[in-house]
């Protein structure tokens, strides 16, 4: 696919609004270096446009005065992330400094850049792939040092490896089967042989294994739901902000203390997990409480898990057992938490006739047995997903879309092996085309165009 390689210069701010120690402006371009040598003045007298140095020191000046001081990295082309000749400007950080300095270089002919050109750019110049350049983002995103490994395996292409390796065993039998269409008068020798079949089907497992990475890959981007549940007073909010390591959730000794649902995101190491404390379960005639009844029984039927929390130190009555009989009809996989594990035992959770995923014993204000919940949660949540990110990771929907069509054209192609090579030719192309969408070979440019624009500006 021919595509139209840009050849403006663009520029952005590249750091996050707000005040830090340093912000940057980037530009990138054929034009890059010559619109910074014009509002740059080197404190050893420099050239930019001619030295080979990389980092210089000096001023940002418009009409003589000065803007700010600033360190320049000069990236000449095709040693840099866009292939391009980037300048960095590293401005003091403050939304003053980087205005005026991109102000500036949009008056000397840079276009401001869109969100996600530099990647898209480095996409277009052939630096990056499509996956790769998804992989930016992810590591961008990345909430666990888990999903920023699964993002740089993909960014150092892993995934990339993995679709083209399968791409070339099909351009191969591709070239074999129109060889035969060439030839299918002559008395030559069949090269749509079993042997070839035996190649296609071990692709086609190729293929299946990668569509089995998605829940993994789906979970280590988007994370997963996980409720705290339990009736008044049990420690349920004590518990969300022991795993948070953060007083986020207002607690109190009075049962009926949370009236809204929390939502925030914990880092088990494993997967980002939205966290939810919930209202107490009990019936009530309080306006306020029925209503955070209600909302936390809606959020926990869209959970992935359920923390079911008791107070061990009390013994279970008829509404612990109502709410695990109720809970246990969501259909949702439950952990029971016993909670109060400091305080003298008096509560039996063998009573709860419940098959529950496991059972832990913590003191969410003492800090006993968090490590431990917090190894099983990442154990039920990962249980039975395909980790590797090494061997490629599918991480996004239209990924997994592309390989089910590859697979579909392959399972065609695989039913009707004995069929004229002309059909097996279609299928073939078909399968190829699906393989080169998910590295962007293929892709249609309005898709192209969403995908970068999912970016953030100056990225
Ligand atoms: N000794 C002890 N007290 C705890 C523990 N966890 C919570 N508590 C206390 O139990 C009381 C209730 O705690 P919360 O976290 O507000 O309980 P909750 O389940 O969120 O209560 P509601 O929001 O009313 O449903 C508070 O006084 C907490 O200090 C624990 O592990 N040990
Ligand atoms: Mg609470």
């Amino acid at each position: 696919m021919n595509r139209t390689i840009p050849d403006d210069t663009i520029a952005a701010i590249s750091t996050p609004p707000g005040q830090s120690g340093i912000g940057i402006v980037r530009l990138s371009g054929p034009a890059s270096i010559t619109i910074v040598a014009s509002v740059f003045v080197s404190s050893s007298d420099r050239d930019v446009r001619t030295d080979e140095r990389q980092v210089f020191h000096g001023e940002i000046r418009a009409n003589g005065n000065a803007v700010d001081e600033v360190l320049l990295i000069v990236m000449r082309a095709p040693h840099s992330y866009t292939r391009e000749d980037v300048v960095e400007i590293n401005c003091h950080g403050g939304p003053g400094p980087l205005n005026a300095v991109l102000q500036l270089v949009l008056e000397q002919g840079a276009h401001l850049a869109e969100a996600g050109e530099f990647t898209k750019r480095a996409f277009l110049n052939g630096r990056i792939d499509l996956v790769q350049a998804e992989a930016v983002i992810d590591r961008i995103q990345a909430q666990t040092r888990a999903g920023l490994h699964a993002a740089a395996a993909a960014a150092n292409g892993a995934l990339s490896r993995a679709i083209h390796s399968i791409a070339d065993t099909l351009v191969h039998a591709k070239s074999l089967v129109e060889a035969e269409v060439d030839f299918v008068e002559q008395d030559m020798p069949a090269l749509v042989t079993p042997k070839l079949k035996e190649q296609l089907e071990g692709t086609q497992r190729e293929i299946e294994r990668l569509l089995d990475t998605a829940a993994a890959g789906k979970l280590y981007r988007e994370g997963t739901a996980v409720a705290i549940a339990g009736r008044p007073n049990v420690g349920k909010s004590s518990l969300f902000n022991a795993l948070l390591r953060d007083a986020r959730a207002i607690v109190t000794q009075h049962a009926g203390t949370t009236r809204s649902v929390l939502r925030e995101v914990i880092n088990t190491g494993v997967i980002p997990v939205r966290l939810t404390d919930t209202a107490g379960l009990r019936p009530t005639e309080d306006e306020v409480e029925r209503l955070g009844v209600e909302a936390a029984r809606e959020a926990l039927s869209q959970s992935a898990l359920i923390l079911f929390v008791v107070d061990s130190s009390v013994a279970l009555d008829a509404l612990d057992h109502d709410l695990a009989t109720e809970l246990a009809r969501l259909d949702v996989p439950m952990l029971l938490v016993c909670n109060k594990s400091d305080l003298p035992e008096a509560a039996n959770p063998d009573e709860l006739k419940i098959a529950f995923a496991a059972n832990v014993q913590v003191s969410a204000t003492g800090g006993d047995g968090l490590d431990s919940l917090e190894d099983t949660l990442a154990e039920l949540l990962t249980g039975g997903v395909n980790i590797a990110p090494e061997q490629g990771l599918i991480t996004r929907i239209h990924q997994e879309e592309s390989l089910r069509r590859s697979h579909e054209a392959l399972s065609r192609l695989l039913e009707n092996y004995g069929a004229s090579p002309e059909f097996l030719a279609l299928d073939l192309d078909e399968a190829i085309r699906a393989l080169g969408e998910i590295t962007g070979e293929t892709t249609p440019d309005d898709i192209l165009d969403r995908i970068f624009a999912s970016f953030c500006i100056g990225k």
